[in-house]
C-alpha cells in the first residue's frame, strides 16, 4: 500500500503554551494565560484523534544543525527539557518514542538526492523543547512514535532564498519516503510567524494585560499570510517568504513551513485555521492543511 500524508500542522512552540497548561511534566505552575492558542490547539487535537496515522514528523527550528539535516535515530528517548530562555516556565519531563524506521527512509531518500544527512543515535541527545511543545499540545497522550528532522542552518550561512530551495527538496524527499514507506504520517511545522519578542518579562509571565504583538508591521505581514493560506495560495506564500522572513524576524527562517508545504506538493485549498495569538510579542499560528477534501473544514 502507498503510504500517504494525511495532515500538516503549523504548531507553534512557545513553551508559554504547556506552562499554561499546568500538564503533570512540567514543573512550573500557571494561572493559565494565551487561551486563543490553547483552545485552538484543543480542537486540532480532537480533529488528529479523529484520523487515522502511524507517526508525526516534526521539522523543529530549536535543533539546530551547521553541516546537514539529522534525524532522531534511537526508538526512545527519556530526560528532562529545559528552555534556556524561559527556564522559569519550562522544565518538562518527556519520554518518547521515535519511529526509527521511518527516519531512516526519509535520511536515505534525501541522501540519495544529494542532501548532507546524519541520523542522531546518541542515547544522551536531549530532544529540542520545539519538538515537546508541539508534540505535547497535539498529541498530549503521546501515543505516537515521532520523527524529529534538524534545522540546517541554511538562511543564516547562505540566505532565505538558500534555504527555500534547500527545504523544498528536503521535503520532496520526505514525501517520497513516506510514499514508499505504506505508513499514514502527519506533518508538523513547529513555529511561530512574526518573531520579534520584548526582552523583558512580565513579573506574572502569563498576566493576558501585558500581552500584544511586538508591533504593527508584524501584524499586518502575518495577516497577510494567512489570508494567502484562507485562499489556498501555498506557492505563493513560499514564494514571498524570504522577504516576510527578514522583514519580521519571522521564525520561519528554520524552512519547517517550506519543507511541509513541498511535501504537501503547495496545498491549493483553504487552509483550516485554529487561532492567532502573540506570546510575548511573537505571532503564533496554530492551522492545517487537510488533504482529504471529506474531512476538510472551515474552522475559523
Ligand atoms: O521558541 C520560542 C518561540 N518561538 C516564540 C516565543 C517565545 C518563546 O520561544
Ligand atoms: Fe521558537
Amino acid at each position: 500500500m502507498t503510504g500517504e500524508i494525511v495532515l500538516g500542522a503549523l504548531a507553534p512552540h512557545p513553551p508559554h503554551l504547556v506552562y499554561a497548561e499546568n500538564p503533570e511534566q512540567n514543573e512550573a505552575y500557571a494561572e493559565g494565560g494565551w487561551e486563543t492558542l490553547r483552545w485552538g490547539y484543543q480542537r486540532l487535537a480532537r480533529k488528529l484523534k479523529t484520523i487515522d496515522y502511524d507517526a508525526m514528523v516534526v521539522f523543529t527550528p530549536h535543533w539546530q544543525t551547521y553541516i546537514g539535516t539529522h534525524f532522531l535515530g534511537l526508538p526512545h528517548f527519556k530526560s528532562k527539557s529545559v528552555d534556556p530562555v524561559f527556564p522559569n516556565l519550562f522544565r518538562y519531563n518527556y519520554d518518547l518514542t521515535v519511529d526509527v524506521e521511518l527516519a531512516e527512509a526519509m535520511h536515505d531518500e534525501a541522501a540519495n538526492s544529494g542532501i548532507i544527512t546524519k541520523m542522531m543515535r546518541n542515547p544522551d541527545f536531549r530532544v529540542d523543547y520545539g519538538t515537546i511543545v508541539s508534540c505535547h499540545l497535539l498529541n498530549p497522550s503521546w501515543d505516537k512514535p515521532i520523527v524529529t528532522i534538524s534545522s540546517n542552518r541554511n538562511t543564516h550561512y547562505y540566505s532565505a532564498e538558500v534555504m527555500n530551495e534547500q527545504s523544498a527538496a528536503l521535503g520532496r524527499a520526505c514525501r517520497k519516503a513516506i510514499e514508499e514507506s505504506g505508513k499514514k504520517v502527519v506533518l508538523v511545522s513547529s513555529h511561530s510567524l512574526s518573531h520579534r519578542h520584548f526582552t523583558t518579562e512580565a513579573p506574572l509571565p502569563e498576566d493576558m494585560s501585558r500581552e500584544h504583538i511586538y508591533n504593527h508591521s508584524n501584524y499586518v505581514w502575518d495577516m497577510k499570510l494567512i489570508e494567502m493560506m484562507r485562499e489556498g495560495k501555498m506557492k505563493q506564500v513560499v514564494d514571498i517568504l524570504p522577504e516576510y522572513t527578514e522583514q519580521t524576524i519571522a521564525e520561519t527562517d528554520a524552512g519547517a513551513f517550506t519543507w511541509m508545504m513541498s511535501a504537501l506538493e503547495f496545498p491549493q485549498y483553504p487552509a483550516e485555521i485554529y487561532g492567532y495569538q502573540s506570546v510575548i510579542g511573537t505571532g503564533n499560528l496554530v492551522a492545517s492543511w487537510d488533504p482529504n477534501e471529506q474531512t476538510r473544514e472551515l474552522v475559523l
